[in-house]
């Protein structure tokens, strides 16, 4: 461009244009096209940094009063041209994850509290949650942290909250947000419990547990106390659902096993030395069920739910529809006790069909160590299916959900079985890592005793995670050590969750260690292929619209298939929008987009273009779109 055009525009506005194709932490093919881009808006009249543009900012107020971002499907000129430079910038190239862990900021460690003594939970935690808790559209990390044991204290461990800045770097706004509260913490589920547009926080722990409930000013209250939702014990995983669908989210509490400092039991593996103990030498502890009342305030209803079970020592639950009948199911993975598939019965009750339905034990009959869980529709079938990491020389499970109730466990034959004999699975998910249209599996290993080695010298501590790339037709493949350096460093893994941290269209992860440090890994290149981002804003339903069925109908009439949902993984939850993989760039490509909220209600949207960020409100279809950009 001439100097002659620079002069006529506005200095600020030429600053803002041009600001991305000078960071000097982009790849020269990154600046190139971003400097284009910029070039191209300038002479559209810029009005914006195309690339730092966030997606509207989701609305406030009550579901029904709620002021809801302005329609922005009608571009303007500038992000027009941004949007066409940015796809002739579609990035190439083999897909890495890139560990930006420094680079971002990032500087959580664990502290699992360890001082010698061997204490179980110590080789537990522990969690990490993605939220948007200030609604710009950018997810946020919530990191989950133990603490030291009394009479042991050498300083003070908090959870951490790191605020998304947007431009690939976080803020720790702990303390700030309100946060900063000490507890032997294990895990978190994320839900906006009462239905105001701003999503709360519940952790689980030893001890008592805490709710934090979202001020909208960037600060969190503690209100565990009204809400009666200390439920102390041994927590680990939690889930939010509307298990009697009238618009409120409920909370079950996965519960692990009865231990104590004073009951903490003596194991060695060496016969020489301490060490952890397996869950054989606990009892178990129930999981919990609370209703809620709508008043700020839940009820136990375990026991009336048919829940209560103390022989469960549960560590995992994912929340599905295995029978698709409109009601929120639960599967719960219990380490050496069987697995639960709890059928909802439509009238405030549960039922455990996991014997009848093949999920209770292993295929040699005997109960399995169950870990991290996650169900998704991995083959395009309609049917929810589920992945569960167990323990060394267990294999993970891959159960295939054949539609009449029936799981069969796929992980022999698709070869995931023998990958993974070796590995101590915690995290696990199904997500597209490279959208393609195929969820593929994810899974952080770690043993539980530091000490392993000296009794089976083939299993260690650290453990590299599997990615397994879904090749369609019942096939997989792991491509831990193809997707780049950082991938297949061995960590002790506990939690693991994934969400677009950067606004490009493909999924990142997060995963944490054993008292170690959590580390973020970015997807670059997985944008090569077209996808379409969905958040919903449930009227009737709960406002996040955990439970709606979305289902979205490519051209050559595939049927992608997901539901939004908390929990799953391990102690951890993935971003609430969700992500569809679309397969090969085509111009113009457009989907058919048909959401079954869990009150019922349908929405049916046609034409919807696809490499967009939409969110649709229930009732109401598309309230909100954006185009996503391909800055990596
Ligand atoms: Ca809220
Ligand atoms: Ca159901
Ligand atoms: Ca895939
Ligand atoms: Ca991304």
């Amino acid at each position: 461009m001439s100097a002659d055009k620079v002069s006529v525009i506005d200095v600020a506005e030429f600053t803002a244009c041009t600001a991305n194709c000078f960071d000097r932490n982009l790849r020269p093919a990154q600046r190139w096209a971003l400097c284009l881009i910029a070039g191209l808006a300038l002479l559209a009249g810029c009005k914006k940094a195309p690339i730092t543009d966030p997606p509207p900012a989701a609305a406030s107020g009550s579901p029904h009063s709620a002021p809801l971002p302005s329609d922005s499907e009608h571009a303007t000129a500038a992000t027009r041209v941004a949007a066409s430079a940015a796809a002739a910038a579609r990035p190439s190239g083999p897909i890495e994850f890139t560990d930006i862990t420094a680079q971002a900021g990032i500087r959580f460690k664990h502290n699992s509290g360890a001082f010698g003594k061997k204490y179980l939970p110590e080789t537990m935690g522990s969690g990490v949650c993605f939220i948007d808790y200030d609604n710009d559209g950018w997810q946020d990390i919530l990191l989950i942290n133990s603490m030291d044991w009394p009479g042991h204290k050498s300083g003070n461990s908090y959870p951490a909250l790191y605020h998304n800045n947007k431009d690939g770097t976080f803020t720790d706004v702990t303390r700030q947000a309100g946060l900063a509260v000490e507890m032997y913490g294990l895990g978190c589920a994320v839900g906006d419990y009462d239905n105001d547009g701003y999503d709360d926080i519940y952790i689980t722990a030893v001890g008592s547990n805490h709710l934090f409930r979202n001020l909208h000013n960037g600060r969190f209250a503690d209100v565990t106390a009204k809400a009666g939702l200390a439920d102390s014990g041994f927590s680990s995983s939690a889930v939010w659902f509307d298990y009697d669908n009238d618009g409120k989210l409920d909370l079950f509490v996965a519960h692990y096993v009865e231990w104590s400092i004073e009951t903490d039991q003596y194991c060695s593996l060496d016969n020489e030395n301490k060490s952890y103990c397996t869950p054989q030498r606990f009892k178990g502890q129930s999981s919990t069920l609370f209703h809620n009342k709508g008043d700020g305030t839940f009820e136990n209803v375990t026991k009336k739910a048919g829940l209560y079970d103390p022989t469960g020592k549960a560590l995992g639950v994912a929340l599905l529809d295995y029978d698709n009948d409109g009601w929120m199911d639960l599967f719960v993975s219990n380490d050496t006790e069987p697995n639960k598939l709890y059928h909802n019965n439509h009238d405030g009750t549960f039922t455990d069909v996991a014997v009848a339905a093949g999920l209770a034990y292993g295929e040699a009959g005997t109960a399995r160590a169950g870990m991290g869980t996650d169900a998704a529709d991995y083959d395009n079938s309609g049917w929810q299916s589920l992945v569960l990491g167990n323990f060394t020389n267990e294999s993970m499970s891959l159960y295939h959900n054949d539609g009449s109730g029936l799981f069969t466990d796929e992980a022999p034959r698709t070869g995931i079985a023998a990958l993974s004999n070796k590995s101590l699975t915690f995290g696990t998910f199904f997500f597209d890592y490279d959208l393609d249209g195929l969820p593929d599996i994810f899974a952080v290993n770690g043993h539980v005793s530091d000490d392993i080695s000296i009794v089976q010298p083939t299993v260690k501590y650290a453990q590299p995670p599997h990615l397994f790339h879904n090749l369609g037709k019942n096939k997989f493949e792991e491509v831990t050590t193809k997707v780049g350096a950082a991938l297949p460093h061995p960590i002790v893994g506990r939690g693991a969750a994934y969400a677009d941290i950067d606004n490009d269209g493909d999924l990142d992860l997060v995963i944490t260690a054993n008292n170690g440090p959590a580390r973020l890994l970015r997807n670059d290149n997985g944008n090569q292929n077209d996808m379409l981002r969905v958040k919903t804003i449930g009227t009737r339903s709960n406002r996040d619209g955990i439970g709606a069925k979305v289902t979205v109908k490519t051209a050559n009439g595939t049927r992608l298939f997901a539901m939004v949902k908390s929990g799953s993984s391990y102690l951890s939850q993935s971003e609430l929008p969700l992500t569809f993989g679309l397969g090969k760039p085509e111009a113009g490509k457009a989907v058919s987009v048909e959401i079954v909220w869990p009150s019922g209600h349908k929405d049916s949207i046609s034409n919807v273009k696809a490499n967009q960020f939409i969110t649709v409100q229930e009732g109401k279809g598309i309230v909100a779109a954006r185009p996503l950009p391909f800055p990596r």
